[in-house]
């Protein structure tokens, strides 16, 4: 079975993507290009209805079955896969990792960056743009403080090993970045982490081939 995962060039698919390449199993990326709108047509919509990455194709060829939403692709993948250790088992630790990934990805990322990146998607009046940039910066820059003293001495997020919850952190340090945060400078727990995910092969082989900066 080859696993096929629909990804956007820098969007939060970049976590599952790194996690299939940690994983070393065989995968096809389709690129679905947000910014071309390649997530609102047809072929897309057959994939996934509600017109987001990331999506994850598994199982038979001729009757694939879809799993979306990025925390549930990479808890998938890493259970499916539990000899490359990308999840903690134990229950407190996976809890852990579990509560990082839900507040990420609804919190921060909806009602953070997305509010900045994509204002449109929550009020159509472009009047409306500049408050709601400005609440999402708010909501970024909130999360972003809450993070750092939580990082304080660790060597990965979930403690002495690389997981999941590392990769999808990576996403919220690059949009940092892309937000004019300063994170290397404000943040240096965060980057002392994030260096260490940058600094992974499989990381640098799904940053260059998304074809992105993380700086
Ligand atoms: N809750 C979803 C959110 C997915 C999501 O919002 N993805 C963005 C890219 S980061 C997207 O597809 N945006 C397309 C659009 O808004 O048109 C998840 O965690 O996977």
């Amino acid at each position: 079975m080859t696993y096929r995962l629909f990804y956007s060039p820098g969007a939060c698919s970049l976590a599952p993507h790194i996690v299939l390449e940690e994983l070393g199993v065989p995968y096809e990326g389709v690129r679905v290009v947000i910014a071309e709108g390649m997530n609102q047509k047809p072929e897309y919509l057959a994939v996934n209805p509600r017109g987001r990455v990331p999506a994850l194709a598994y199982g038979p060829a001729d009757s694939p079955r879809i799993l979306t939403e990025a925390s549930a692709i990479m808890i998938f993948l890493a259970r499916s896969h539990p000899e490359a250790g990308l999840l903690p088992t134990e229950a407190e630790s996976l809890a852990r990792g579990v509560e990082w990934m839900s507040w990420l990805g609804s919190i921060v990322h909806q009602t953070g960056v997305r509010l900045v990146l994509r204002p449109d998607r929550f009020i159509a009046d472009p009047a409306a743009h500049d408050a709601l940039k400005a609440r999402g910066r708010e909501t970024a820059r909130a999360a972003f403080a809450d993070i750092e003293p939580r990082l304080a001495g660790q060597q990965w997020l979930l403690g002495d090993r690389f997981s999941v919850v590392d990769a999808y952190l990576l996403v919220f340090f690059r949009w940092g970045n892309r937000l004019g945060f300063a994170m290397r400078q404000d943040y240096p727990n965060y980057t002392a982490i994030m260096d260490r995910v940058r600094a992974r092969p499989a990381v640098q082989r799904v940053v260059a081939d998304e074809g992105i900066d993380i700086e």
